[in-house]
């Protein structure tokens, strides 16, 4: 391959099926409310290579979307589409950051006549201030074995006992150093809300509460085969099930919810959740 044609494309207000997403008030990044962008922009970018193709019909062309291993944000930097912020993501001063990153490889070789943008993070660190778990250890640099992303999406183990309260009210992903960024705010105004009290948990009416207790509920009596259904073409469905109820356990302690205590307690003698049920109960009292 010799050019790769860079896209990024907004998630963010989140374009379809977000009504019907399955969790209305578990706390959960906004890339992930929605059909899993691993199909869906796949498909858009195969539409364009379809164009392409009948253009230029001896030249290969290849869709790629976090899937390939590409360095996908420096791909992005050069084609001008943003610059690497301190919070390590891709920024477009009119577009903000949440936007996936995708391209298209082609044999083709196409001249780059695109200038990358400067930094415009300035003297800036909120994203650094608010990260709770201390993960942007410097600026652009992430510790990953920190990251809240990292532990409620992509680990298969439990976090450490030190992160563990830190993670707060997050049930799969974060977008605390994102939502407060300067350039999201100004672009997507008021539709970025983001609580900056301390404990950095989200607000709930009453009737959110009984909500997310319900939906935390499902999440640890369902069985695997029902959270699989159910998450189905969903990015959830990257944690599995074993993912889920970890994520739920960690909720259910950061928030408190005396409600479902004896939930809580059936996954006492689970062989992988029982250490973490037994830190939950400790906490439900503490
Ligand atoms: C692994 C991974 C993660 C890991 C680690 C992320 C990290 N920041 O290192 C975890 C699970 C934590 C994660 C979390 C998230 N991720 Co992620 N992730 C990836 C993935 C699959 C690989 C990135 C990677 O480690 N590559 C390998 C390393 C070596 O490359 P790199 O970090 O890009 O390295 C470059 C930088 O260091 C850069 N650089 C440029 N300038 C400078 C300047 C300095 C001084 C320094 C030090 C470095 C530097 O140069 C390097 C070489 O190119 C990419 C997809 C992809 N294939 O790129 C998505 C990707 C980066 N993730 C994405 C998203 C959306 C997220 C989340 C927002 C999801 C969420 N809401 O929970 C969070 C954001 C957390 C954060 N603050 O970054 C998007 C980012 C879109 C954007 N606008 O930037 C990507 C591009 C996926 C996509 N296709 O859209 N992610
Ligand atoms: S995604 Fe959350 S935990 Fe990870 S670096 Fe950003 S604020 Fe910190
Ligand atoms: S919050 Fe500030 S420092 Fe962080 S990425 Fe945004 S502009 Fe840059």
């Amino acid at each position: 391959m010799q050019s790769a044609i860079v896209f990024s494309y907004p998630y963010f207000p989140t374009p379809e099926n977000a009504e019907n997403f399955p969790l209305q008030n578990l706390r959960i990044a906004a890339y992930a409310k929605n059909t899993d962008y691993h199909y869906w922009i796949k498909e858009k970018l195969q539409d364009i290579i379809t164009s392409l193709q009948k253009l230029h019909p001896d030249q290969l062309f290849l869709a790629a979307v976090d899937s390939s291993p590409i360095l996908e944000r420096d791909l992005a930097a050069r084609a001008g589409l943003g610059w690497f912020g301190k919070n390590t993501c891709l920024i477009h001063p009119k577009k903000g950051s949440l936007f996936f990153i995708c391209e298209i490889l082609t044999s083709l070789k196409i001249e780059n006549k695109i200038e990358a943008l400067p930094d415009f993070c300035g003297t800036c660190t909120k994203c650094m201030d608010i990260c709770p778990t201390q993960a942007l250890e410097k600026p652009k640099v992430l510790n990953a074995n920190k990251c809240i992303s990292y532990w409620t999406i992509e680990s298969r183990k439990i976090p450490p006992i030190e992160l563990r309260s830190q993670i707060g009210d997050w049930f799969f992903g974060c977008d605390l150093c994102q939502t407060i960024c300067p350039w999201n705010q100004k672009v997507f105004k008021s539709k970025l809300s983001i609580s900056l009290n301390t404990d950095l948990f989200l607000k709930l009416d009453a009737e959110e509460s009984l909500q997310l207790e319900s939906e935390l509920r499902l999440i640890l009596t369902s069985s695997g085969k029902a959270l699989q259904k159910m998450f189905a073409i969903t990015p959830l469905q990257r944690s599995g099930s074993f993912g889920l109820r970890r994520n739920a356990l960690i909720v259910i302690a950061n928030r408190k919810i005396l409600s479902l205590e004896s939930e809580v307690k059936k996954f006492l003698q689970d062989p992988k959740l029982g250490e973490l049920a037994q830190w939950t109960l400790q906490k439900l009292y503490s």
